[in-house]
């Protein structure tokens, strides 16, 4: 078992008890890690309060990674509340929905901008203001997706996010490699979250993956918390800009 105690991890992107950040959050608690919890706002401030109380010591802090004087605030909070911060994980996308629907070539300009801007440049913004917290090294991770490098109809413009943000994971390893601050992406296969919900088709979707992957089943969200445990601790040392898939192995397939 992975002992975290004396490490601390801030966690973004928890919308409900099914969110992957939520099974990211009790995996590294259960490790023994110190957690700090945040929430986009007032609305979903409740949800993370209510779930927190699973979590004994875990704190919970307001911060919408699309407005920069919010991820100021937090940081200059966290500084103060912990001193200094050992893990960072994003967890976050947004398109807005009309543009997960239909043909990618009908993308707008605002669709396009929106989708890049939480879901990629959040991650860019968070790990600057994460650095100067992680003394001793640190271990930033993000949630991607196989649709960042197949065509996954409907998908669309996240796709072209998710492209985006794991080449963003590279630049930033490379960038934060000499503070000793590894960034990794977690590819994970589909989960039915509160993000998935509403897309039409996704239950077919999620069939004919089980169907498909080497071990005939989907992924827990279980199992992509001991992934995060794993790139949060030391046994990961030698790993950065690197995407790592927990997908029940759905990606090496050809046919
Ligand atoms: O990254 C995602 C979903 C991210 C997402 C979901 C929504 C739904 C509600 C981003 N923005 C929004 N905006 C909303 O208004 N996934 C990996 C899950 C997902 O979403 C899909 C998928 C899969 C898989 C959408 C279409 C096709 C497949």
């Amino acid at each position: 078992m992975i002992n975290l105690a004396g490490r601390t991890a801030v966690v973004f992107g928890l919308a409900n008890k099914r969110s992957i950040a939520w099974a990211i959050a009790q995996r590294l608690h259960a490790a023994g890690a110190q957690l700090a919890i945040t929430y986009q706002n007032e609305r979903l401030k409740e949800e993370c309060i209510g779930l927190l109380a699973e979590l004994p010591e875990a704190r919970a802090f307001q911060c919408d990674v699309s407005r920069d004087e919010e991820i100021a605030a937090l940081f200059a909070e966290l500084q103060s509340a912990y001193g200094k911060i050992h893990t960072l994980v994003h967890s976050v996308a947004y398109a807005p929905a009309e543009d997960l629907k239909g043909e990618f070539v009908n993308t707008s300009r605002e669709g396009f901008r929106i989708a890049h801007d939480v879901s990629v440049y959040s991650l860019v913004a968070l790990a600057r203001a994460a650095a100067p917290l992680m003394l001793d090294g640190g271990s930033i991770m993000t949630l991607t997706y196989y649709g960042s490098e197949k065509v996954v109809p409907k998908y669309n413009v996240m796709g072209v996010a998710k492209a985006a943000l794991e080449a963003t994971v590279r630049y930033l390893a490379y960038d934060l490699g000499k503070r000793r601050i590894r960034v990794n992406a977690i590819s994970a296969g589909p989960v039915k979250t509160l993000a998935a919900r509403g897309i039409s088709g996704f239950g077919d979707m999620l069939r004919s993956h089980a169907e498909r992957a080497p071990l005939g089943r989907n992924v827990e969200v279980s199992e992509v918390g001991d992934t995060a445990v794993y790139l949060a601790s030391d046994l990961s040392t030698g790993i950065t800009g690197e995407v790592i898939y927990v997908d029940c192995g759905y990606n090496i397939m050809g046919f």
